[in-house]
């Protein structure tokens, strides 16, 4: 029945398709990406997504944060540069991404780690006319949730990637945990060709999903990533990788691939209890090709 339309995601496929850097590259021409996210109580999650960027071959990273929180995250990545947003109780507080950080000046952009769900914003009015790539993740999807009806049809300018794990699908869908936990293929298919979006089932066997179906299974990772930050360090790897591989599909199969070998790799050397977040950002390099 899913003959053609379910697939595994392939080592020697992965290392095939992994982007080679050209000896004529220059940091323009290897894409600029934008993060927007982190909070006052949360500044850790939008730092290993930017760092998980930089770590995936993204030429120019900047990383845009409430204004009081800017002192300490641009502590904590050497190579990024940063934005500063309005913010009210330590969260961003704006409605007019699009105006406030020139949306259109970037390749890519996720949106979502440590963002934090007071504030409201509609992410559809501030991505609606933003022609790149954009990844919502962790409490981005928390704001979509909110305001889905919009986004049926995949109605925005460009592609559009979500990464939920099981809880975050469930709330976007209305659906138990258990249930999602027990249909996984077909809600992340329904989803996708709903909202014309692809979509990122996290979790073992993490599913990668495109807006016309098709589905590909990951088999990389261990529990030793069932810890807070990892899910955010994958959004990193996510956005660098899309902006390194000509095929959306291609850059989320490989970065899924690569997150989870990292981990088992770092398994074979550290006990699996100890593996944090930062230890798999700063060992994908030696996993990629
Ligand atoms: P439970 O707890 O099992 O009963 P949320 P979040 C449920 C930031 N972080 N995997 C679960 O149920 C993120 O970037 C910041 C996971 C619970 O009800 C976000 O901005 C860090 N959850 C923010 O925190 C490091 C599952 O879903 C809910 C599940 C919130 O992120 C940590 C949890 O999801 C973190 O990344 C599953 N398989 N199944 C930092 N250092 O700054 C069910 N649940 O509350 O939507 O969000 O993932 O905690
Ligand atoms: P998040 O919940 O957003 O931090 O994301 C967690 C990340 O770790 C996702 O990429 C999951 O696929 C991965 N992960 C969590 N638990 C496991 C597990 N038990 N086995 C494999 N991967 C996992
Ligand atoms: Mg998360």
């Amino acid at each position: 029945k899913h003959a053609g339309t379910r697939k595994l995601i392939i080592e020697t496929i992965v290392q095939k398709t992994l982007p080679n850097r050209k000896p004529n590259a220059h940091k323009g021409s290897n894409g600029k990406a934008l993060i927007i996210g982190g909070s006052q109580f949360m500044p850790g999650a939008p730092i290993l997504t930017t760092n998980a960027c930089l770590r995936s071959g993204t030429g120019l990273t900047t990383l845009a944060v409430p204004e009081e929180i800017l002192p300490i995250v641009s502590q904590n990545s050497t190579e990024a540069t940063f934005r500063s947003l309005p913010s009210l109780d330590g969260e961003i507080k704006t409605n007019n991404l699009y105006d406030e950080l020139s949306l259109n000046l970037f390749y890519g952009i996720a949106i979502g780690p440590g963002m934090g769900r007071r504030n409201e914003y509609s992410l559809f009015e501030s991505f609606e006319h933003y022609e790149g790539l954009l990844v919502i993740d962790a409490d981005g999807l928390f704001h979509l949730s909110k305001e889905l009806p919009k986004w049926k049809g995949g109605r925005r300018a460009g592609p559009t990637i979500i990464t939920p794990h099981t809880g975050e699908m469930g709330r976007l869908t209305g659906l138990s945990t258990a249930t999602i936990e027990k249909h996984r293929f077909e809600v992340s298919k329904t989803f996708a060709k709903t909202f014309g979006m692809y979509v990122v089932l996290k979790g073992p066997y993490t599913i990668v999903t495109s807006p016309s179906g098709m589905q590909w299974v990951n088999q990389s990772g261990n529990p030793s990533l069932a810890k807070g930050g990892s899910g955010d360090v994958l959004t990193g790897i996510i956005l660098g990788f899309l902006l390194q591989h000509q095929s959306i599909l291609e850059a989320l199969c490989n970065a899924v691939f690569i997150h989870g070998k990292t981990a088992d790799k770092l398994v074979k050397t550290q006990d699996g209890l100890s593996v944090t977040a930062t230890d798999i950002l700063g060992n994908i390099g030696k996993i990629i090709h």
